[in-house]
């Protein structure tokens, strides 16, 4: 007699074989096998006043030094809240989360080869070192903190608030994450590099490995914008820029793309949508985002996510005032995959 199919079933598992004549796992399988990408990442909106809030709270309960090396909150996805081992993220790919350094803190030094930024939102006068460069941080100042550089943050000045944009999720789903703690605590600042005067443009000391600064200072990117106020702009994004890697003129980072973009008073921009996915925080201003025809109202200091494949438009709630929105999204991680896909909306839309 022959043997049944299930028979051999059970066969295979004992030896890690799996045959996808077996209709349970092939109708897991084939649930994802929709022509349209499928994401777990929701839209979500983060009010600032939550995220403000929270961490004033945190910064009268929790001192830095020991087990806290950062005072940060995360933005997490409700989307992503059930999936085990990569729970901790704002979208699939980028974790995004705000800190405060309160003045008289040192946050220690580490590095890891998950990539970040800071995009700093309230507060002045604080600073970063990044592999010995000391960078002062001001509202919209947007500094870079390649994988494997070292990093600390000190403050003598007022309390500081800054986004922290990684792209540890993507990282972690590659299992090849790394991490370590500055021997010694806290990076000292190399002496000639004190300050973020030394270098300034697109020049670089020929004795440095370092390509360029790695700091956007906002009174530079702000007087972009203003410069390109009377362009066509981009349908889909107004007065759209992208801050541009100093290495190579690409993107900002291999996995990640930072932008800042300013929606003119009334502004409206056309749908489209795309396989990357886009976390936006409100510099400036007030609009609406439209996510697959739903409406989410943002203000100033509110950050929102768009999923990727999601049909969406902004828009500016002002007929006066521009409104700005700084952004992060992992079309890098696409293209570099050659995944990469985008699609107009209908003409009108
Ligand atoms: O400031 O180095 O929000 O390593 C998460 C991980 C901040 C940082 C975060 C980090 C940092
Ligand atoms: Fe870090």
């Amino acid at each position: 007699m022959s043997k049944s199919i299930q028979q051999l079933d059970q066969e295979l598992e004992q030896k890690n074989l799996q045959g996808l004549w077996n209709e349970e796992l092939w109708n897991s399988d084939a649930r994802l096998f929709t022509k349209d990408p499928k994401t777990m990442v929701q839209p979500c909106v983060w009010k600032w006043a939550d995220i403000e809030s929270s961490l004033r709270e945190a910064g009268d309960l929790v001192g830095l030094g020991g087990k806290v090396e950062r005072r940060t909150v995360r933005l997490q996805n409700p989307g992503l809240k059930q999936l085990k081992g990569q729970k901790h993220a704002t979208t699939h790919t980028i974790h995004m989360s705000v800190q405060l350094l309160k003045p008289g803190e040192l946050a220690s030094s580490h590095r890891h080869n998950f990539g970040a930024f800071r995009f700093v939102v309230r507060g002045r006068g604080a600073y970063t070192v990044v592999d010995g460069e000391q960078f002062f941080m001001e509202p919209g100042d947007l500094i870079l903190n390649p994988p494997m550089t070292w990093h600390g943050h000190g403050n003598e000045s007022e309390p500081i608030m800054w986004l922290d944009g990684l792209d540890y999720p993507l990282v972690l789903s590659l299992q090849v994450l790394t991490w370590e703690p500055f021997p010694g605590d806290f990076q000292p600042v190399k002496e000639s590099y004190k300050s973020t005067v030394h270098r300034l443009g697109m020049v670089r000391p020929l004795w440095e490995k370092a390509a360029g600064p790695l700091a956007y200072k906002w009174s530079d990117t702000y007087r972009t914008l203003k410069n390109l106020e009377a362009s066509d702009g981009s349908p889909f994004d107004g007065v759209a820029l992208e801050f541009v890697n100093p290495a190579d003129g690409g993107h900002t980072f291999t996995t990640m793309a930072c932008g800042a973009q300013m929606l003119r008073p009334g502004e409206i921009t056309r749908t489209h949508r795309h396989n990357s996915s886009t976390i936006y925080h409100a510099f400036r201003g007030g609009g609406v985002t439209t996510i697959d025809g739903k409406k989410y109202e943002w203000s100033e200091g509110d950050c929102f996510v768009v999923p990727l494949w999601s049909w969406h438009s902004h828009q500016n709630a002002s007929k006066k005032e521009e409104a700005i929105l700084f952004s992060v999204n992992d079309q890098p991680t696409l293209e570099a995959l050659k995944l990469y896909r985008e699609e107009p909306g209908e003409a009108g839309k």
